[in-house]
């Protein structure tokens, strides 16, 4: 059996954190996840990851130079049943030219055309509160100096997030004529919403921090299937350091949120409930 999972999310979504630790996990003898690692092949990008990720190393942007599309993982399911999973890393920058410029190098589309599951990475840093209208224009005339020259538009950079995924999801169904879509949405850095005490599920989230994306989601059912999560990979901010690294297993930082019950540390459940047994 085989899946190719697609993974996708704008610049620093947590794409490229979220392989270093699954590599670790896969790998770890002491934990159970629900996917193990069987067979690896080109490992060496995936254990550098994985080394710099224990040590809590800041793992560098993933440019278009970089990218790493060959990445293919043989996982053992809990049935003994093995699956090649297909997962590249690719660079945020990537997705914004699909956006801005409508551009796809030919790989990449024949990639979203042939994918059977997607995972979509948004950071909750780059999620902004939403607002009322009326505030956005007190604040603006409270500033003292109001900047009247005409706003030069740069789509990745001034439009809202929302309408960047809204509109990739869109030219992944026009690419895949339509196809539906399995995708799992990751809530990435999910440890800053803890730090906060929010008690938010991560399908509140999309409700409310991202209500467009939810409504857009909800009324196209026929093309998309969709599950959310709440990941931290990481643990905590990169300045938690010391604390984080106290922990006895590095896989111990890892904190993973369903929209029931689980808490805890498996980054392999919303793949194994994606791809399925
Ligand atoms: N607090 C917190 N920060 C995280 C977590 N995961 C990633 N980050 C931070 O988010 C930023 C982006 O992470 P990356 O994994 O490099 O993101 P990416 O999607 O690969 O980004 P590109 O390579 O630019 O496309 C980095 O500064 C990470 O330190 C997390 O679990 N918690
Ligand atoms: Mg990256």
């Amino acid at each position: 059996m085989d899946n190719k999972c697609f993974i996708a999310g704008l610049p620093n979504a947590g794409k490229t954190t979220f392989l270093a630790a699954l590599m670790n996990l896969i790998s770890a003898d002491n934990y159970d996840s629900k996917l193990k690692l069987h067979r690896i092949e080109n490992v060496q990008y995936l254990a550098n990851l994985s080394e710099k990720w224990v040590n809590m190393e800041p793992l560098e942007r993933t440019f278009q130079t970089n990218e790493h599309k060959d990445i293919t993982i043989n996982l053992e399911l809990p049935n003994k049943e093995t699956v090649d999973l297909y997962l590249p890393d690719l660079s945020g920058e990537t997705f914004q030219k699909i956006y801005a410029v409508h551009e796809i190098p030919e790989e990449l589309a024949n990639y979203i055309i042939e994918a059977d599951t997607f995972l979509f990475f948004v950071n909750v840093k780059n999620v902004k509160e939403l607002g009322l209208i009326s505030e956005h224009f007190r604040d603006q005339n409270n500033e003292e100096s109001i900047n009247t020259k005409p706003l030069t538009r740069d789509p990745k950079e001034h439009d809202p997030l929302q309408i960047q995924i809204i509109q990739l999801l869109r030219i992944f169904l026009h690419l895949r004529k339509n196809k539906k879509i399995k995708i799992g949405f990751m809530f990435s850095a999910w440890d800053l919403m803890k730090s906060n005490c929010s008690e938010m599920k991560p399908e509140q989230f999309l409700n409310e921090r991202m209500n467009m994306l939810s409504q857009y989601c909800n009324s196209n059912p026929q093309y998309i299937e969709y599950y959310t999560w709440g990941i931290s990979a990481q643990g905590g901010e990169l300045e938690q350091k010391d604390s984080l690294l106290d922990k006895e297993y590095p896989y111990q930082r890892i904190l993973v949120e369903s929209n029931d019950d689980y808490i805890g540390n498996d980054l392999t459940l919303p793949l194994y409930l994606l791809i399925g047994d």
